[in-house]
Formats: structure tokens, C-alpha cells, sequence
């Protein structure tokens, strides 16, 4: 197949879902195009198969906004029509969807079908705002396949939107060879040099992650165990986390290490991973976590009791709860043959339901159907 996708190309998990997605279909011989405004963050190097169309924007002195959704639907119509597209894929619904909708509007008798997939804040906070509300609705419905990461946010999405459109489940997905503990590792030797154990945390900091909340998780736990804290990441929260570290007294044992690409070391660096989120469909970097056999403890909300086992790959508690998730925390820590066997139930787990080879068939099938729907 000719497939187009587009996504956000920043740090984020839609992007790095897009991204990972493009390219194990172009392993498998589909012809993958990236549509969007710069070189998605995980797309680094030559890859067979994939290529990638930048949106350019022009500015024009009355455009006080950039007219992005605009700009991406006509370079849409122009990949569809030279590239010679079967079928687009747009993941985050704000505003690519929008997009894809216009370019099929256009292109008409030659257009194409297109799929949305729906990743989190685009049906749960954003999408909600009076602002979006009617065109994320409408281009849902207009979209000829819709899928979402959890069967939380299809829920959420038939009744925040009282949609009545079939959505596929599909969930995130790891590549469980390459995302595996790493044996040696150096980063451990520098980060543990007494042997603390490393509590991690990874996201884009923003209020729906509740950063400062791992902090204070961790504030409890180094009291009874000698541990670490390593945050991975940047965002809006992160001046607010620093200044936390620094009235708890704590900065010297957390370790800021801000974005980052290469995640295989620093997960196989961690003992435990913390996920206290407000908001997750689904909690793709504590599945990236998992492969790496790192057990999780995780706020209950959204797909997270999808992705995990409480009491077998972690542990699970209310949103806010750090006492419950500090316990919880201390408890794996402190029992190394209980630590041992939710260890190795989290890469199981990853393994066994999450792995990109029985995942991606998934939406190869969703790309047949939903083209066949449209003939
Ligand atoms: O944070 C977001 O909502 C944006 C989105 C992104 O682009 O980073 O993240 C969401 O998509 C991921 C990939 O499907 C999910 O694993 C995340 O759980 C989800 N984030 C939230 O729901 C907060």
C-alpha cells in the first residue's frame, strides 16, 4: 500500500506511535509519506520506503495566526495525487483530521479515504474546548475509519461527542527486541554509585502528568530507601518540579536529564517506573517501561488499567494518592524475589499483548477494510 501519514512531530506519544507505526509498515513494503511541519523526532537517517513532505507555511502580514490546517490540507492533495496515496492516516484528531477532510473535499472524484486515530488530549481536554468542539466532532464523524488507543478513550469518545461511529481498538505498541533491559550499563554505574535504587519518569511535562507528584512520591520513598530520581523530559512544569526539588532539599539525588532520544539505557538504569497522571489514554512510555522490565506504579486513570496488572506488573492507585504510591513503591523495592517476579510480569505482559509485530497487522487490516468500505 501507498500510505500518508501525519502527526505531530514533536516530543509526544501520538508522533512517536506515528512514527514507530510508518516505519514497521514500510519494513513490511508498504510506501510510507510523513506529512507535517518538520522531520517527526523518532525519523532519523535513511530509512527504505519512507519519505517525508514538509508543510511549508507562508506568512502574510494579515495573518495573525498561521494557517496551519489549511497548509496541510493542500500539501495532502498534492501528495495524494503525485505519490499516487491509497489511503491517509492521521493521528490526533486536532486539526489533521480537519485536514484530511478538506484535501478529500477537494481532490473529490480522485480523493481517498481517510483514518483518524485518536491518541488523548485531542478528545479528552482539547477537543472538549468550545473552540474545536464542532470540527473535532464533525471531522471524527467524516473520518472513513476511526481508531482509538484504548477502549477508555472510545468510550469517552461516543459519549463526550454522543458519536455513534464504529471505532476500532487498537492500542499502543512496543518493539519488545529492541526495548529490552539492557545487560552492562554504563548510565547505572554513573547514576548508582552506592548502589541507590533509580526511580524514573518520563513525559512532557505538563499538568496532566503531575510531575511534581513523582516528586513527592519519591520524597517518601528515599526516606525509608536509598534511592534516585531521574526525570526524563521537558515542558511547561518543569521550572515548578526544580523549585519543588529545591525546598524538599532533595535536588542532589534527582536527576534532570530533559529530552531524550535514546531511551533504552536510561529505562535498563531504573528500577521502578512512576506514572501519577491526571489524564492517559493509554501510558505509552510505561509500556516502553514494561518491555524494559520495569514494574510500574501508576495512577488509575484512563487506559492505564488497560496496559497494566495491579498486583502483577505494578501497582495501581487513585489519582494524588503518593502515600498508597510511595508504599507501593517501597514495598517492590524492599522484597527483591517479589520485584524479581513483577519484573519479569511486565515484560511478559509487553511481550505477549503489546508487541509491534501483533499490532501493526492490526492497522493493515483497518486500511483494508476501510478502503473496501469506500469502493
Ligand atoms: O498527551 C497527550 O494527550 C497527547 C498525546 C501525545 O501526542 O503525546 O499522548 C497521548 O497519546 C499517547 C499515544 O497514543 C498515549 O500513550 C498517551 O497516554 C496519551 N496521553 C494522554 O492521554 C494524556
Amino acid at each position: 500500500m501507498n500510505i500518508g501519514i501525519t502527526c505531530y512531530p514533536t516530543y509526544g506519544g501520538s508522533g512517536i506511535v506515528a512514527t514507530e507505526l510508518g516505519k514497521a509498515l514500510a519494513k513490511r513494503g508498504h510506501k510510507v509519506h510523513f506529512i507535517s511541519y518538520a522531520l517527526p523526532t523518532r525519523l532519523d537517517g535513511f530509512i527504505e520506503n519512507v519519505y517525508f513532505h514538509e508543510v511549508e507555511m507562508s506568512n502574510y502580514p494579515l495573518f495573525d495566526f498561521p494557517l496551519y490546517t489549511v497548509a496541510l490540507a493542500s500539501k495532502m492533495v498534492d501528495v495524494v495525487k503525485y505519490e499516487k496515496l491509497d489511503i491517509l492516516h492521521v493521528h490526533y484528531a486536532i486539526p489533521h483530521a480537519t485536514s484530511a477532510f478538506l484535501a478529500q473535499q477537494i481532490l473529490g472524484d480522485n480523493g481517498i479515504p481517510f483514518t483518524t486515530t485518536l491518541h488523548g488530549t485531542d478528545i479528552t481536554l482539547v477537543g472538549l474546548e468550545p473552540s474545536y468542539l464542532y470540527a473535532v466532532k464533525f471531522s471524527i464523524e467524516k473520518s472513513n475509519g476511526v481508531t482509538a488507543v484504548s477502549r477508555h478513550l472510545k468510550e469517552k469518545t461516543l459519549s463526550n461527542y454522543g458519536i455513534t461511529k464504529d471505532i476500532e481498538v487498537i492500542p499502543n505498541f512496543v518493539d519488545t527486541k529492541k526495548y529490552k533491559k539492557a545487560e552492562a550499563c554504563k548510565f547505572r554505574e554513573q547514576i548508582s554509585p552506592n548502589n541507590e535504587k533509580i526511580l524514573m519518569h518520563i513525559s512532557n511535562f505538563r499538568k496532566v502528568k503531575r510531575v511534581p507528584d513523582t516528586v513527592r512520591i519519591f520524597n517518601e520513598v528515599r526516606k525509608e530507601v536509598p534511592c534516585r530520581l531521574v526525570l526524563v523530559g521537558d515542558g511547561p512544569d518543569r521550572s515548578n518540579t526544580e523549585q519543588l526539588c529545591r525546598e524538599l532539599g532533595i535536588c542532589k539525588d534527582v536527576i534532570f536529564l530533559g529530552k531524550q532520544s535514546e531511551l533504552v539505557e536510561i529505562y535498563s538504569a531504573s528500577d521502578i517506573f512512576l506514572m501519577p497522571s491526571q489524564s492517559e489514554s493509554f501510558g505509552l512510555s510505561a509500556l516502553e517501561a514494561m518491555s524494559c522490565s520495569l514494574p510500574v506504579i501508576s495512577s488509575s486513570v484512563g487506559g492505564l488499567p488497560e496496559l497494566q496488572v495491579h498486583g502483577e506488573t505494578g501497582y495501581i492507585a487513585e489519582i494524588g494518592d503518593i502515600d498508597r504510591m510511595a508504599r507501593y513503591t517501597i514495598d517492590l523495592l524492599r522484597d527483591e524475589n517479589k520485584y524479581r517476579i513483577f519484573s519479569e510480569a511486565a515484560r511478559r505482559r509487553a511481550v505477549e499483548n503489546f508487541d509491534v509485530d501483533s499490532i501493526v497487522p492490526l492497522y493493515e487490516k483497518h486500511y483494508e477494510e476501510t478502503m473496501e468500505a469506500v469502493t
